[in-house]
């Protein structure tokens, strides 16, 4: 199924489940990214269980989300914003301070990631780890082999990044996520760069690689999976797990194309999600039993089985599926887990600076 259609069935089943159930205990807005929606069973047995009505709200972009938590009352009671984006909005007060006594299944949660979000969050004091991935390329290589030949290296950025290769994939289909703080940091990273730079004149220099494929780029989106997966992007800048779900639904359907998920050694970069209530969250008890509930180790297997992701539950991974457990594109190996970089929190300044090139290099078409 589909993101649009994932979406479609999400806000439905919202409809349909609020108006059937009685609202025991009230209500829980959750506003989460299309590609971490757990499934309407996961959703329905929950909300039985506690006499919750659940109501899903699809989130694409990181910025969207900061523009509705920091204009305040956005009605949320569980979000779920990027590691870039986190320490920024707790220092703007939008989080409510975490009460760990109402979330027992805390105790299932990595220590080496919590200390890892602690890096971001003094004392874990606002977040709780959701999932965590990367940033590379989904490459379909039956049609790539067709556009480059049958010996081309499909190994690296030149891939979304070296004029001459990106003119040739053109033809059949290059897709950027359509977000800044995720182009920009790898597009320095590819360049030699400091992904994490705080001068403006890298990110005016990244600029000018943008440039130079954008002639070539067929769309800029986050909700690419459908596109990809049915054979209309043939290369696609892509997070970890929707690169899972691509494979995944390719192997379901016997699918003609064969598709792979590239992590450019030295050059990809690994971020998490993490599960915050904002302060002004009106069902704050309800988000601690759903922030609780993810962090079961059987619902946290789930979760991975269902959006290809890792969650902070490591214990949970024995019970993932075995096809996913063992590869490498959802459970990295240490090695390879070393050799990431991690997008570090963006400066208000630097933030602005990307988001008014991007908008600039969006509109030049
Ligand atoms: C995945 C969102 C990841 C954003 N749903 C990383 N910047």
């Amino acid at each position: 199924m589909g993101h649009a259609s994932l979406a479609r069935l999400a806000c439905a089943f919202a409809l349909v489940f609020s108006a059937s159930l009685a609202r025991a205990n009230g209500d829980l807005n959750v506003l989460i990214w299309s590609d971490y929606f757990i499934g309407p069973e996961a959703v329905a047995q929950f909300g039985k269980a506690e006499g919750i009505n659940i109501k899903y709200a699809i989130l694409d972009t990181d910025d969207t989300l900061q523009a509705k938590l920091l204009s305040g009352h956005s009605g949320y009671d569980v979000v779920y914003p990027s590691s870039t984006y986190f320490a920024k909005q707790i220092q703007a007060g939008v989080f409510q301070e975490l009460d760990w006594s109402k979330i027992p299944n805390r105790v299932n949660l990595d220590p080496l990631l919590m200390r890892k979000v602690a890096s971001q969050d003094a004392g874990n004091r606002f977040g709780v780890p959701y999932v965590w991935g990367t940033d590379g390329i989904v490459v379909n290589t039956t049609k790539a082999r067709a556009a480059l030949g049958k010996d081309a290296k499909l190994d690296g950025w030149d891939l979304l990044f070296k004029p001459e290769v990106v003119a040739k994939l053109h033809a059949c289909g290059v897709s950027l996520v359509d977000s800044a703080s995720d182009v920009f940091p790898v597009v320095l990273a590819y360049m030699g760069r400091d992904p994490n730079s705080k001068n403006p004149q890298d990110y005016k220099d990244a600029y000018e690689v943008l440039r130079k494929v954008r002639p070539y780029i067929d769309q800029f989106s986050s909700t690419y999976l459908n596109d990809v997966a049915g054979g209309d992007m043939c290369v696609a800048m892509a997070w970890s797990g929707d690169a899972g779900m691509i494979k995944r639904r390719a192997l379901q359907a016997h699918q003609k194309f064969e598709f792979r998920y590239v992590e450019p050694k030295g050059q990809t970069g690994l971020w998490f999600t993490v599960m915050g209530i904002p302060k002004d969250a009106p069902n704050k008890d309800n988000a601690y039993k759903w922030i609780n509930h993810m962090l079961d180790v059987k619902i946290a297997a789930e979760i991975t089985n269902t959006i290809t992701y890792p969650t902070a539950v490591t214990a949970s991974q024995s019970m993932v599926s075995p096809v996913l457990a063992s590869d490498p594109t959802i459970f990295p190996s240490h090695e390879a887990v070393e050799g990431y970089f991690f997008f570090a929190p963006l400066e208000p300044d630097i933030l602005h600076l990307m988001t008014k090139l991007w908008l600039s290099l969006k509109a030049e078409g």
